[in-house]
């Protein structure tokens, strides 16, 4: 290991000599397809570890078990154009998918009756530990109408900056709650976006029953994202999901937004959202989650890499309608770009407490590292 270390030392000037690599021809970059279109490829590797003091990880549910590696994302992407008004993407995560798992499930119907009917037979049976698709984005888009680019497939919906965003572009290991609960969910439909200087929309159609489903119900959810830059550095948005639907049953709601300030070292970035959803089978239950978070980070300077510190703090509650539930997170990071987002090393620790002493949230505290590539 000491010699891995010292010969890493001895290379390690040899590779800073190219730090600053010339941008590569973007035409030497992409794969001729079809008669006139191009392919390129992406990657996001995303290695984490995960190491908790207590119970209560929130994130990978690691319980008794406290500490893990994981692999976080694989993301595998092609992108390109087949003809010039049409293009397309197609994204995998292989990491998303994890070994089935044992699990006992209690035996119904069960022939004669068990001697005491409160503890029923039990089989060992495999059961997924996770989701068992693969699949993330599949989008093509047409843009034959100016200013109004067509997307049918399956992508993120335009909720949140940070859910929306790219994952690996984060400042944190870990998105915050809302960033993550009301944002970076997938799902199924047809959507209207287009990118202008200074202001950006986004107007989509989707199934509401999440990535790689079909629609469980004939109603779909409207979804939008309006995103204005007022002046350099400065992003204000709004996005909002809507069931469409007469009736309560089943209906979702999610509203809020995201302001973000970038000016030479410093970055500042804030969310609000809030959600509403109506139980399907009984339109009396309903689940009131909202929360924010503000978020602080600075660039301190360069050595081998960019060094950045960043804090964060989040405030969640699960449900309007109960109290005492309700919890805040701190977390502080280091971020070591070695080249911006596509090669950098990220280390957080985060403390999560119910809001008030009596609360019914857990309480944890945690250590994160993502080692990341991204192209
Ligand atoms: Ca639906
Ligand atoms: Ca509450």
């Amino acid at each position: 290991v000491v010699l891995a270390v010292l010969a890493g030392l001895a290379v390690a000037p040899a590779l800073r000599a190219d730090e600053n690599p010339r941008p590569a021809d973007t035409t030497a970059r992409r794969i001729a397809i079809g008669d006139a279109g191009w392919l390129e490829f992406h990657l996001l590797l995303q290695g984490w570890f995960l190491g908790s003091l207590d119970d209560n990880e929130p994130y990978a549910h690691l319980g008794k078990t406290r500490s893990s590696f994981r692999l976080r994302r694989t993301e595998i992407k092609f992108s390109g154009q087949v003809i010039p008004e049409v293009s397309f993407a197609l994204m995998l995560d292989p990491a998303k998918v994890l070994e089935f798992g044992s699990r006992d499930i209690e035996v119904a119907n069960q022939d004669p009756a068990p001697t005491d009917a409160s503890r029923p037979e039990k089989v060992s049976v495999l059961q997924p530990t996770s989701k068992v698709s693969a699949l993330q984005d599949f989008v093509i888009t047409f843009r034959a109408v100016p200013y109004a680019s067509l997307s049918v497939g399956q992508a993120k919906t335009p909720i949140s900056y940070e859910g929306f965003g790219s994952s690996a572009e984060l400042l944190f290991v870990e998105r915050s709650e809302v960033g993550r609960i009301f944002g970076d969910q997938r799902d199924l439909g047809v959507f209207v976006h287009y990118r202008f200087d200074r202001f950006a929309y986004h107007i989509g159609l989707y199934n509401g029953a999440g990535a790689n489903n079909l629609d469980t119900d004939a109603k779909k959810d409207l979804a939008i994202r309006l995103e204005v830059l007022p002046v350099e550095g400065l992003l204000v948005a709004l996005s909002a999901q809507q069931t469409l639907s007469a009736s309560q049953a089943g209906m979702r709601t999610i509203a809020g937004g995201d302001i973000r300030f970038e000016r030479g070292p410093f970055l500042s970035q804030a969310e609000f959202y809030w959600s509403r959803s109506v139980s399907r089978d009984a339109p009396a239950k309903q689940k009131r989650p909202m929360g924010g978070y503000i978020a602080l980070a600075y660039t301190l300077g360069r050595l081998g890499g960019d060094w950045q510190v960043c804090g964060r703090f989040d405030w969640f509650d699960p449900d309007g309608k109960t109290a005492r539930d309700d919890f805040w997170r701190a977390t502080g990071g280091v971020n070591f770009l070695l080249q911006g987002h596509r090669a950098k090393v990220q280390v957080n620790y985060t403390r999560t407490q119910p809001t008030v002493s009596s609360g019914t949230a857990a309480s944890n505290h945690l250590v994160l590292v993502n080692t990341q590539v991204s192209f």
